[in-house]
């Protein structure tokens, strides 16, 4: 396959104004005509080049007239000699069948609904296109089927019986095109924004969903008051649609005035949605309502600058989802889901910068370092310029930019102009792969503390040599009574080594150092535990506070790893402390509570020149759960009873206590037989508590009765059926993991062509860290396997799990040369997809 660099970007031959698009919808046979205003690029005249895969070419003219073309799997040309002198009208009929795409990018069926996925390069399977973000066209689309939903991007225009039309006045990349056609029931709202105009909201969704839309809408409108009171940014239709999908491969999708959402992101309800899903909900409908903005008005000019629009979406939901609910409970859950996918990447064969030189397939790039690593380099930029400049930056980029197709480049002139700073240095964020190490050493002379950082990058695949980035580091100092006396400040770090000195201290303090996780880095501090135990009671950065029960719990785990050592008691002390502390947010102690994962802990024993154990990880880490739940048995059962948050709201408050009751049952189920757990699962009336109790069962190696039982309640309900599949296999025992997700994959309501159902069971599976890697290979066969038959149906979500190998060198000869024999099987498939061998290549190094 070919390789495609981000420094061969060349403008396209030829601009479109208009595009007219009618489609006659039928499973098999759906005929798309166009119609599409061409306008010579004067700067870079040559062949009219157009992409198209997968359609059957019926017709073509140019101004009216049959013109000489060239045709391939992939595109269609007319030579720049055949095409007439200035503006010209292309247009052509062309044949597809969505019922027959089960790869879910362009046209495809869904539970008998039509529905469309244009980015990155979807619209090339729709018609022939110019399919590049760069391109922008007002678009026109006339529908036709007898389905009683049609819709597509902009406003209505017209309808009729059989057939509608939509208008977007805003000129578009193909990439946001968007369509819809079902019998699909609306939750209707409205919205009156800032300048006082009505926007009507609907969320469509298949009959029987009706009840799941509220929580939904109400993040619709709350995110749009946000984006109008926090960016000054205006919704710009007359209405916006958001439609729940069954087969999905991402989460959702911003299509201008068309969002189209993956089911699990978009539906809620108390009874079959946990809190966890309600926050996802909330934070993934901000994030593409945002991308309104951020991403549709102001596009991408190539795929390259992916993290134009997703990093800075991302952190702008999750300033959003901070704002709604906790800003330190949010940064935590960043930080954990930033390390255990971003950091993971970075660390490995996939390591690549937030802005790819080159890619063989665009899809194989939306990725965590693209998105989360993306997000984490706007936080970074708004630490270094302050808040009102990162503002006033953003108003000139919306206010310049808007209606245009930009990089990267386009978006940091806008803070070097409002600032006055050389953002040169700034900029290789988006250049430089790998997790810079930050280590810093301490001293105290007279009445002066000094710092002392120095950092270095690893080489990463394709980057030797790395380059000093720069880090903001946010520190505070805090005395030995627990007063603060250097309340938070920023350090600027530019070079590979730099001290900075606080003067005028009475003693030697102790500093809290990367407060709030200021810079994407991995800190190296050589701490004893008194130290992390004083911190963990008195910083006042909640980030660093909860760091430090963090860090103590990973010394205890590796202590009982490589050195099985009992848990120390100054930890269990400390943890207990923190466990019964009222005067803390539930949420906060639940995160506390929490311990590291075994792939966390397998990377760290790496990091530290060991070769992981997973049979020993996951051993540790059960005795530590037994050795808790023994050492807080006096509390557990009273903190389960004042812990019930009563009726069920999904808000902060309530989501926090739950947590923390979640976490405390699953401890109290190692006690007590399950009892407290099985009377939730009796009693609950809401699905966080349900599923809750049953993890608690099921990780107690209980729960046979209630898995049952669950299923009889819920077997019709297939985003609780998720759940189901999920569970059973993210608790089976390590030995028993293969086994058991072979007898579910044999079970009728396995089906490997839903995403969210492959997933359910083989993304649990590739989480299943000792499962996974159970000593015989059993895994890792049946993940190949299962990868293999996927990769005919649909390659992009075939291709994403394949990232549950990327990790394959951190483990012993054996494991490495099994999971290398898996990738090499899935690489001799024949026509295995471009998106799969671009991954196993890449993972196999
Ligand atoms: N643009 C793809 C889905 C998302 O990031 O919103
Ligand atoms: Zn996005």
């Amino acid at each position: 396959p070919q390789t495609i660099y981000l420094k061969d970007y060349a403008a396209p031959h030829h601009w479109v104004d208009t595009v007219h698009l009618t489609f006659t919808l039928a499973p098999q046979a759906t005929r798309v005509l166009s119609r599409i205003a061409f306008v010579p690029n004067a700067e870079n005249p040559g062949d009219l080049v157009l992409n198209g895969e997968q359609l059957t070419l019926l017709s073509l003219r140019i101004d009216g007239e049959s013109v000489e073309y060239a045709v391939t799997d992939t595109h269609l040309t007319v030579a720049q000699a055949d095409l007439p002198s200035g503006a010209f009208t292309f247009e052509a009929e062309v044949e597809i069948s969505p019922q027959t795409n089960t790869a879910l990018e362009g046209l495809y069926m869904s539970s008998g609904m039509y529905c469309t996925q244009c980015e990155a390069e979807g619209f090339r399977k729709i018609t022939y296109y110019p399919d590049r973000p760069d391109v922008m066209g007002v678009f026109t689309v006339r529908v036709e089927s007898e389905l009683p939903v049609l819709l597509s991007n902009g406003n209505p225009v017209a309808s009729g019986k059989g057939w509608a039309e939509w208008h977007d006045p805003w000129k578009k990349p193909a990439y946001l095109f968007a369509l819809v056609a079902g019998d699909l029931i609306a939750h209707n709202d409205s919205f009156t924004t800032m300048s006082g105009k009505e926007v009507d909201l609907n969320i469509y969704v298949r009959k029987g969903d009706e009840d799941k839309c509220a929580f939904g809408m109400a993040a619709l409108k709350a995110s749009m008051t946000w984006d109008e009171e926090v960016y000054g940014r205006e919704y710009d239709l007359d209405i916006f649609n958001i439609v729940a999908v069954d087969d999905f491969n991402m989460g959702a999708m911003e299509n201008k005035g068309l969002n189209i959402f993956n089911s699990s992101c978009v539906l809620a309800s108390p009874e079959t949605s946990t809190d966890a899903t309600f926050e996802r909900v909330e934070g993934i409908i901000a994030h593409e309502y945002f991308h309104n903005w951020t991403g549709n008005r102001i596009t991408c000019r190539d795929w390259f600058q992916l993290c134009l629009k997703e990093g800075l979406t991302v952190y702008r939901d999750q300033m959003f989802s901070g704002d709604m609910r906790s800003h330190p409970v949010k940064r935590i859950e960043e930080v954990l889901q930033l390390r255990a996918r971003q950091f993971r990447e970075d660390n490995g064969p996939l390591a690549h910068p937030v802005r790819p030189e080159s890619f063989v397939e665009i899809n194989n790039f939306y990725t965590a370092t693209v998105y989360e690593k993306g997000a984490e380099i706007i936080g970074m930029l708004r630490r270094l310029v302050g808040d009102e400049a990162y503002y006033a930056g953003c108003a000139l980029y919306f206010d310049r930019f808007d209606g245009q197709a930009v990089t990267i480049e386009d978006w940091l002139a806008c803070f070097a102009q409002v600032t006055g700073r050389d953002l040169a240095q700034f900029q290789q964020w988006y250049s430089q792969a790998g997790t810079p190490r930050l280590s810093v050493t301490e001293a105290f002379s007279g009445d002066s503390f000094t710092l002392t950082f120095t950092q270095e990058t690893p080489p990463t695949p394709g980057q030797a040599v790395k380059k000093p980035q720069v880090l903001p580091i946010a520190v505070g100092l805090i005395a030995a009574d627990g007063t603060e006396v250097l309340p938070t400040t920023v350090l600027e770090m530019t070079q590979a080594s730099q001290s900075f000195t606080f003067s005028g201290l009475a003693a030697r303090p102790t500093a809290s150092i990367l407060r709030d996780f200021s810079a994407p880095v991995i800190l190296t501090r050589d701490i004893d535990a008194t130290t992390r135990a004083f911190l963990l009671a008195h910083d006042t950065d909640p980030f660093n506070k909860w760091e430090m029960g963090r860090m103590l719990a990973k010394d205890t785990l590796i202590a009982m790893i490589t050195r099985n050592e009992a848990p120390a008691g100054d930890y269990l002390d400390a943890l207990k402390a923190v466990l019964t502390d009222d005067s803390l947010d539930p949420a906060f102690r639940a995160l506390t509570l929490g311990l590291p994962s075994q792939d966390d802990l397998a990377q760290t024993l790496f990091d530290a020149g060991q070769t992981p154990d997973p049979m020993a990880i996951y051993e540790a880490r059960e005795a530590l759960r037994h050795a808790l739940a023994h050492h807080f048995a006096d509390v557990l059962p009273d903190l389960f009873a004042q812990l019930d948050a009563g009726t069920f709201k999904p808000d902060a408050d309530g989501s926090g206590k739950r947590s923390l009751r979640m976490s405390v049952l699953s401890l109290l189920s190692l006690i007590d037989a399950g009892k407290a757990a099985q009377g939730l699962f009796e009693s609950a009336d809401n699905m966080t508590e349900q599923a809750g109790s049953l993890l608690a069962l099921l990780g107690a190696g209980k729960g046979e009765e209630e898995l049952a039982s669950f299923y009889a309640q819920w077997f019709h309900d297939r985003l609780v059926m998720d759940k189901w599949f999920m569970m059973q296999v993210a608790t089976a025992a390590p030995l028993e993991a293969a086994q058991i997700v072979a007898k579910l994959t044999q079970h009728a309501d396995f089906n490997a062509k839903n995403p969210n159902r492959f997933r359910a069971v083989f993304g649990a599976l590739a989480a299943n860290h000792a499962g996974f890697h159970a000593p015989d290979g059993g895994g890792y066969k049946l993940l190949a396997d299962a990868l293999i038959d996927l990769d005919s149906l649909n390659p992009q979500t075939t291709a994403r799990l394949c990232t549950a190998f990327e990790t394959w060198r951190r483990y012993d000869g054996d494991r490495q040369s099994m999971i290398r024999d898996q990738l090499m099987r899935i690489l001799a498939k024949p026509d295995l997809s471009r998106d799969t061998t671009e991954m196993v290549t890449r993972i196999l190094g």
